[in-house]
C-alpha cells in the first residue's frame, strides 16, 4: 500500500513511522509512506500557505491552491483515495480500518490552524474523525489511521498473530491476557489458562470478553455479533441480553 501524507509538519512523523510494526512493514515493502510538505506547493515568493478568514475572526485558514496542487501531484489514478482528517468527519472505527486496508493508495490530508478552506472538501473522498476533541493539526489523527490500517496489511503482523482476534473484531472488547509467572504478588493466573484444554480456554476467553464489554462498554453489546451461547452466558452473569438481530454486515464493528 502507498500512503501520501500531506502536511505542513512532515518532521512530526519521524518517530512513529520508524518503529515497531509500522517501521517493519515499511522495511518489508508492505507499506510505502511518502511525506509531502504542503508548503512545497505554494507558488509565491514567501511560500505562504495560510490566510485570514473571510468574514473575520481569529486564526488562519489553509489556502486552497497549495492543497489542490499537492493532491493533484500525488494522485496516481482512480485507485487514489483521499482522506481529510477532521473532527467533523465520520468516526474512524476498526471497520473503517479494514475497509481502508483494501485500498492500494491513500492520501491523508492534515489540516492546521483554524482549518482548511471549505472548497478543499470537494477533492476529498471522505473525512474521518478520530474522536470528539480538537487537536492542533491533522498529523496525530493521520498517524492513528496509518497505524491502525498498517497492522491489517497482509504480512505486517508476526507469524501467528491475527488481527481478526483483536478487540472490536466482533464488536466486543478483548479478553484478559496473562503471561509468566503463574503467581505474581499473590495474584494467580486463572487456572483454566494453565489447563491446556483449548475448548475450555476459548469459552472462558469469550465469556470474559462478554463480561468486560457489558461492564465497560455496554453500548457496544447492543451491536455485537452474538451467538446463542453468548446470550446464554450474558443472562447467567445477570447482564441485559440484547435481542437477536438479523445477520448484517453492519453488526459489530466489522
Ligand atoms: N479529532 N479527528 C481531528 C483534529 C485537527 C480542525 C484544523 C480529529 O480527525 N482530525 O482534531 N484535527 C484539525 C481540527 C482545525 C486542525
Amino acid at each position: 500500500m502507498r500512503v501520501d501524507v500531506l502536511t505542513l509538519f512532515p518532521e512530526m512523523f519521524a518517530g512513529p513511522l520508524d518503529h515497531s510494526i509500522v517501521g517493519r512493514a515499511r522495511q518489508r515493502g508492505i507499506l510505502d509512506v511518502r511525506l509531502v510538505n504542503i508548503r512545497d506547493f505554494a507558488t509565491d515568493k514567501h511560500r505562504i500557505v495560510d490566510d485570514t478568514p473571510y468574514g473575520g475572526g481569529p486564526g488562519m485558514v489553509l489556502k486552497p491552491e497549495p492543497l489542490f496542487a499537492a493532491v493533484e501531484a500525488v494522485r496516481t489514478g482512480p485507485e487514489t483515495h483521499v482522506i481529510l482528517m477532521d473532527p467533523q468527519g465520520e468516526p474512524f472505527t476498526q471497520k473503517r480500518a479494514w475497509e481502508l486496508a483494501e485500498k492500494s493508495h491513500l492520501v491523508l490530508v492534515c489540516g492546521h490552524y483554524e482549518g482548511v478552506d471549505e472548497r478543499v472538501r470537494t477533492i476529498v473522498d471522505e473525512e474521518l474523525s478520530i474522536g470528539d476533541y480538537v487537536l492542533t493539526g491533522g498529523e496525530l489523527p493521520a498517524m492513528v489511521v496509518l497505524d491502525a490500517v498498517c497492522r491489517l496489511l497482509p504480512g505486517a503482523l508476526g507469524e501467528a498473530a491475527s488481527a481478526r482476534q483483536d478487540s472490536f473484531e466482533d464488536g466486543l472488547l478483548d479478553h484478559p491476557h496473562y503471561t509468566r509467572p503463574a503467581v505474581f504478588r499473590s495474584m494467580a493466573v486463572p487456572e483454566v489458562l494453565l489447563s491446556g484444554h483449548h475448548e475450555e480456554i476459548r469459552r472462558w476467553r469469550r465469556r470474559e470478553a462478554l463480561r468486560r464489554t457489558w461492564l465497560r462498554r455496554p453500548d457496544l453489546l447492543a451491536r455485537a455479533r452474538l451467538t446463542e451461547e453468548d446470550r446464554r452466558w450474558l443472562a447467567e452473569m445477570g447482564a441485559p441480553v440484547p435481542p437477536a438481530q438479523a445477520a448484517s454486515e453492519d453488526a459489530g464493528e466489522v
